[in-house]
Formats: C-alpha cells, structure tokens, sequence
C-alpha cells in the first residue's frame, strides 16, 4: 500500500510539474493580428499599412469563393465565411487580387 500511495504522489507531482510547463490556457490573440474583410467583391481595408511580423488574416463574407492572389503566391478558394492568414515577415508593398475575380485589387505595406 505505501508504494501505491508513493506512486499516486510521484504522478500527482509529475502532473504538476507538466501543468506548469505549459502555455497559458488562455491563448492571447497574436500581438498586431489584423483582419481584412471579403465583402461584396472587394477587400476591406483596401489598402493596408501594418509593421513587418504581423499576420493578416482575410476572411471571406461574400457567398461565392474569393483568393487572395499576389507576391507570387495565392491562397486555396475561400468559401463563404471562410479565412486565410499570412505572416509578412519582410517591408515592402504587396499588392493583391483576387484569382477569381482579377478586378478585386487591394495593397498590404509592411514597414520596418
Ligand atoms: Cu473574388
């Protein structure tokens, strides 16, 4: 019996131990998260100034599926209510259509 409760007190100090190793349980929203809106056949802001490292999050709130396309990249279709985040690591200007819909224009400037 003694090893038993020996062994119940050396989980119960593991378990401890492991709990305060890990991050907070509530996850703070990354520092400088921004949101552009897909409403309407337009990006919302259109033009977007933010600091390098932040990511940017579209989020599509037409019904019919929008890209986010330039910098040569392009995210997968977003259906209704969908989103895409990128991380702009580096300044410059990043200008971007929709793939679907070319006439969709809309700029991110990263500064330092
Ligand atoms: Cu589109």
């Amino acid at each position: 019996m003694r090893y038993l409760k020996m062994a119940v007190i050396g989980v119960f100090i593991s378990l401890l131990i492991l709990s305060a190793c890990r991050p907070s349980p509530t996850p703070t929203p990354p520092a400088g998260a921004i949101e552009v809106t897909i409403q309407s056949f337009a990006f919302s802001p259109a033009t977007l100034t933010i600091k390098k490292g932040t990511t940017v999050t579209w989020t599509n709130k037409d019904s019919v599926p929008h890209t986010v396309k330039g910098w040569g990249t392009e995210s997968s279709s977003m259906g209704a209510g969908q989103s895409y985040s990128y991380k702009f690591d580096s300044a410059g200007t990043y200008d971007y259509i929709c793939g679907v819909h070319p006439y969709m224009k809309a700029t991110v400037v990263v500064t330092e």
